[in-house]
């Protein structure tokens, strides 16, 4: 490995030794594991090919994948021997992952979900593809001045990324706008504009190297590289005009995923990447097909919400107006390729595009939907529109274009039938399937947590990293002090490595022994981070007044960014950190309670935080967490859980059991009860002396006295309205915590609890969930053998 580090340095970096760089040498190491992953990934191509195996396509504008040298490295079963070629060359490994970029594709658990699937697709030998945009900026970095949320842009791409392979032969013609031309009852679209795309390779290699797939982003370049003639009149504009739109289409990630966007850009990503993805699946379906009627056979479609929804249209526009099917033929084969997947039941996630301006953008694709529509129509009169009051809806439109919709939680997907899809739930019962989320073990267990996945490991053997209910076998030694001791071992390890962190990073000095509380994810009024930030006031103010009642310390830890034109969440932002500054200089609480909020979270700070947490604050207002994926990790990574009966927090709680979780807040169905009385938020608060004096202080401005007015607009909405019940939750939240406190004191069966969560949580495997799309959704196997018989 020292040689081809050395002569990769030299030979693909331009390199010598005596004058490379820490990316040199990180440069170096990462194309030294990229060869290491070729055999693999060229025996699973061709495996694939000799046995025809049916393929998954999971097509998502969101892959949040994070760093790479030490996923691949382990996975690969090579880190010893890379820190130990790394260290022999004279440098020093850890320095080099972390020069590594943060691949920052996504906004939050959609694109993380997307990433963890492709690790476990390739672990279980499924043959699958990932699709996606390879944006030039991620998502942008976080800041704080004076408190507030500053947005920079993100520029991963301006290092060269290790990891991918670009494919200018793989390139397709991607068109919009133009016009449809009729005749003789065929149809053919004639676009105005057109851009090429071209593919970028990824290879995503599984445990233990067995197998590899890959993810394919889509890049776009113009058709013309530059016109001559234009140039040669001098006028330059003119001349780049088909560059700009080309270079538009993936410079930016959109920063929000749970806010419909009805900008024409963000269609025409959604376009370019689905329709250049189709179009490459359907190259490779013809290499080993002649007839289009097997498609079903030979492609599994994933639409990753309805971000490519898209995808159905246009593959009846190419099976009717290429492929010469009749409209309904192609509709239905379209259908048996593909499944939706629901992540939200936010109305304002829901895209609707306006009927103006699909029918400018893509004038077929409309005429499609027309047609579609009026398909279901006559099958099902007064169905649920697609087309509605001039909008186009996605959700209905991917509905009726799968054969199966997913939920990604129980719960989630009772509401889903119960609520967006009700109506066309009752005309197609059995589409509806849930598939409950999971993560992968991989990264975050055994990448992110050394400590203590040697110490499992060496308790229970290393093949719970591919078969996690193995863990189940911890559960017997939650009456063992020993073995306590080494769990309670392992996380004090990484509560100290981020109390290092944390004193480097922001400055604070902050006590391992006191309780580390988190609450990572997108800053989200339904998330509830206020929530947290009034709880925590309340904490402090009854410490304050007497500091030797004998409280647990805490340590309140915050990360999250907020989409840049959502003004609640960052006036959250600001409020949290104002607090901060009060209550981290107050000589009274100083050894009680502190906050800490670093900027700009990401899947490199979750690895740290993760592992590092006694309390996962998972505190959505009930129903409006699809699933949650971060309440896994750290369940897994052995932290107790706060939370309401949201989203996966209700399957995680029966499978660690109701002693080993702290639960309070209202149901979903109390939710809607509650919303129905007028004034139940004003009535709630004058019933909490406790939640009046947080709001009175932070209205009288004692955390913003420069400002008193600064926070009136959040307070007033508080008292008037609060949409997320976050004041009928108040009270039950903060003696929750309570509860929780009295139970760290007892370190004994606080360890038991912990461990209790680490032994029952094997279940949340995306290797689990993945199996139950293969088996329920995309009828797909593995291609290595015996691996999907273990039962889903
Ligand atoms: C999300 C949901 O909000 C999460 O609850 C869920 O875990 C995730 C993956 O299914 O999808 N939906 C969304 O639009 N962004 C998300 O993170």
């Amino acid at each position: 490995m020292k040689d081809d580090i050395l002569a990769h340095l030299r030979y693909s970096l331009g390199k010598d030794a005596g004058h490379a760089a820490i990316y040199d040498w990180r440069m170096a190491l990462s194309l030294t594991l990229r060869d290491r992953m070729m055999d693999s990934w060229f025996q699973s191509t061709k495996t694939s090919y000799d046995r025809h195996a049916k393929r998954v396509y999971y097509l998502s504008m969101e892959f949040l994948i994070g760093r790479l040298v030490e996923d691949v490295a382990a996975n690969l079963g090579l880190v010893e021997e890379a820190r130990a070629a790394v260290a022999e060359l004279g440098q020093d490994y850890d320095l080099l992952v972390k020069d590594e970029p943060d691949a920052a594709l996504g906004n939050g658990g959609l694109g993380r979900l997307a990433a963890c699937f492709m690790d476990s697709l390739a672990t279980l030998g499924i043959p699958a593809m990932g699709y996606g945009i390879r944006y030039e900026h991620g998502l942008f970095e976080q800041d704080f001045v004076e408190g507030q949320q500053i947005e920079k842009p993100e520029t991963w791409l301006q290092q060269r990324h290790a990891w991918e392979f670009e494919r200018p032969e793989v390139s397709y013609k991607v068109g919009f706008g133009g016009h449809v031309h009729h005749h003789e009852g065929k149809a053919q679209w004639h676009p105005h504009e057109t851009v090429i795309a071209t593919a970028f390779d990824t290879p995503v290699v599984g445990w233990q190297g067995r197998w590899g797939n890959t993810l394919r982003l889509w890049s776009a370049r113009p058709q013309k590289e530059f016109d001559l003639a234009s140039f040669n009149r001098g006028d330059y504009l003119a001349a780049s005009r088909s560059e700009a739109l080309a270079r538009t289409i993936c410079r930016v990630l959109y920063p929000d995923d749970t806010t419909e966007s009805g900008k024409e850009l963000r269609l025409k990503q959604e376009y370019f990447f689905t329709a250049a993805s189709i179009k490459d699946l359907l190259r490779r379906f013809f290499t080993d097909h002649d007839d289009i009627r097997q498609l079903p056979d030979a492609a599994a479609i994933q639409l990753n919400d309805t971000h490519p929804a898209i995808a159905g249209p246009e593959l009846v526009r190419i099976l009717a107006d290429e492929h010469g099917l009749e409209m309904a033929e192609a509709i239905d084969l379209a259908r048996r390729c593909l499944g939706y997947t629901n992540h939200t039941l936010l109305p304002e996630a829901l895209e609707r595009w306006p009927e103006w301006l699909l029918g400018r953008v893509l004038p077929r694709h409309l005429e499609i939907i027309r047609a579609i529509e009026a398909g279901q129509q006559a099958q099902y009169p007064g169905s649920p529109r697609i087309l509605d009051h001039g909008n186009v809806n996605m959700g209905e439109l991917a509905f009726i274009m799968a054969h199966k919709v997913n939920g990604v939680s129980a719960l989630h997907t009772d509401l889903v039938k119960s609520t967006v899809f009700a109506d066309l739930h009752r005309i197609h019962p059995t589409r509806i399937v849930n598939q409950t989320n999971g993560i992968t073990p991989r990264r975050w267990l055994h990448g992110c947590n050394p400590a203590l996945s040697g110490l499992i490991t060496r308790e229970i053997g290393e093949g719970w990293a591919a078969d996690l209910e193995q863990l189940g076998a911890l559960r017997t030694r939650t009456g063992d002090p020993d073995f306590l001791r080494a769990f309670m071992a392992a996380k004090r390890t990484n509560k100290e490595r981020l109390s290092n962190w944390v004193q480097d990073h922001c400055g604070i000095a902050i006590d391992p022994d006191a309780m580390f509380d988190v609450q990572i994810k997108r800053i989200h009024e339904y998330k509830r981070q206020l929530m947290n930030i009034l709880e925590t006031i309340a904490l402090w103010n009854e410490m304050h007044a007497n500091p030797q009642a004998g409280w647990t310390p805490r340590v309140k830890i915050f990360g999250g960014k907020a989409a840049p034109g959502y003004h609640v969440a960052k006036e959250i932002i600001r409020l949290i950190n104002d607090v901060a500054a009060v209550v981290n200089n107050d000589p009274v609480t100083k050894d009680l309670l502190k906050i800490v909020y670093p900027p700009n979270y990401n899947v490199t700070m979750a690895e740290l935080l993760i592992p590092a947490a006694d309390l996962s604050e998972q505190i959505s207002t009930a129903g409006k967490e699809a699933s949650g994926t971060g309440n896994m990790k750290f369940a897994l990574n052995g932290a107790l859980t706060i939370g309401t009966l949201d989203g996966a927090n209700v399957e995680i709680r029966e499978h660690v059991g109701a002693e080993n979780f702290f639960l309070f807040g209202l149901t979903a169905e109390e939710v809607i009860e509650r919303r129905s009385h007028h004034g139940y938020a004003r009535a709630a608060i004058e019933q909490s002396p406790r939640m009046q004096k947080v709001l009175a202080q932070i209205a009288e401005g004692r955390f913003s006295p420069q400002e008193p007015g600064r926070y009136h607009g959040l307070v007033g909405n508080l008292w008037d309205h609060d949409h997320f019940l976050v004041s009928c939750d108040f009270d039950s939240y903060f003696d929750t915590q309570r509860r929780a406190d009295e139970a760290f004191k007892h370190q004994a069966t606080w360890a038991a609890m912990a461990l209790s969560n680490t032994a029952s949580v094997g279940w949340f495997s995306s290797d689990r969930t993945i199996r139950g799309y293969a088996r329920d959704i995309w009828n797909v196997h593995s291609a290595i053998d015996g691996q999907l018989e273990q039962s889903a």
